[in-house]
């Protein structure tokens, strides 16, 4: 797998020659999906050109402090749209985009795709399908987060940054390292934070917007989860859940989960942590994170999911507690392949 495919230079003379831009981003947008949209999006308007937004999902409550995060529709005007170039953020697979991806991809004047996420490709798959170059694209799974691929790409074209813009790109880079914890966090992404502090973001405002600012309910559905915390394979694997039920009982929403895998994942032994999510009576949705080396994508992708090394998920019907089950036979499966000897 090459780290970058796509040449930034062709992204943005496609930036530079635009003059109406569609901008997306993947379904239940997160902090670096609308960071670098709307960073991206507001850099267009500052320079004189037509933007509009579409993400399937809603803004999540918490990112609602994003500038230009109240124009973010969840609807798109196809003749715009025909006569505009998308612009397919932190995801390169069109069901990341959800629903009218196909749609979309159809109508739209060119296609270019910006992302860090390992994947098929979208970008590359669309150009050959559609034989004539309308699609390009810019992946790189180097990049900590698709915000740091637009800091890089608004260089190359020698725009300034506002302070806006720079706010969320700013909370795309910390939401995505974990405010720099995670392993994705290199000597760039320091580098590109200092870009971002010079160019005016006040890191202490989004540092309380992101982590000091979340609902009381979100704390007594955490009490209950936590209560659902086993750990299995001598230490190195951590399973919580969330049932409808919790979520009835204390008022707090699906938004307000946000992170709580981190929770089981921080226990000292844990080398991978599950979270299983039953937000809808049978729908489940599973997080997976890894400390070092277990590779969570290889364990979300025989559930038909994806991601990263170190934090993948995947969809699938059921409830929790049967998921639960099914989820700890494949990863005892995975354990028993890997050479563990001597981690435990
Ligand atoms: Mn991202």
């Amino acid at each position: 797998m090459e780290v970058a495919v796509g040449d930034l230079k062709e992204i943005a003379d496609i930036i530079e020659n635009g003059e109406r831009f569609l901008l997306t981003c993947h379904v239940k947008p997160d902090g670096d999906a609308l960071g670098s949209m709307l960073g991206l999006g507001l850099a267009l308007e500052d320079a004189g050109r037509e933007v509009r937004y579409y993400a399937q999902d809603p803004v999540p409550k918490g990112l609602s402090f994003l500038p230009g995060s109240s124009q973010v529709q969840d609807h798109f005007d196809p003749d715009y749209a025909s006569d505009a170039v998308l612009v397919i953020l932190d995801c390169n697979e069109p069901s990341r985009i959800g629903d009218m991806a196909e749609t979309l991809l159809e109508l739209a004047k060119r296609v270019v795709v910006l992302d860090h996420h390992l994947g098929e490709n979208l970008h590359c798959n669309q150009r050959k399908k559609n034989g004539l170059g309308k699609c390009c694209g810019y992946v790189s799974v180097e990049a900590c987060s698709t915000a740091e691929i637009i800091v890089d790409l608004l260089d190359c074209l020698n725009w300034s940054m506002s302070v806006n813009s720079a706010t969320c790109l700013y909370t795309g880079l910390i939401t995505d390292t974990g405010s720099f914890r995670h392993s994705n966090t290199d000597k760039k992404a320091f580098l590109t934070a200092s870009k971002l502090l010079d160019a005016g973001v006040d890191n202490y405002f989004v540092a309380n917007k992101i982590y000091q600012s979340c609902p009381r309910e979100r704390l007594e559905l955490l009490g209950l989860v936590l209560k659902t915390l086993e750990i299995h394979e001598h230490g190195l694997f951590a399973m919580i859940h969330v049932t409808p039920k919790m979520f009835d009982v204390t008022g707090a929403t699906e938004e307000d989960t946000n992170d709580f895998v981190g929770y089981a994942r921080c226990i000292d032994t844990v080398e991978l942590a599950a979270f299983v999510k039953e937000v809808r009576a049978g729908h489940v949705s599973v997080s997976l994170r890894s400390k070092k080396f277990i590779n969570c994508v290889e364990i979300a992708q025989k559930f038909g999911g994806g991601g990263h090394f170190h934090a993948a998920g995947f969809r699938t019907p059921g409830t929790a507690h049967e998921i639960r089950e099914v989820l700890l036979n494949k990863v005892h499966e995975y354990f028993e392949q890997l050479d563990i000897s001597g981690r435990i």
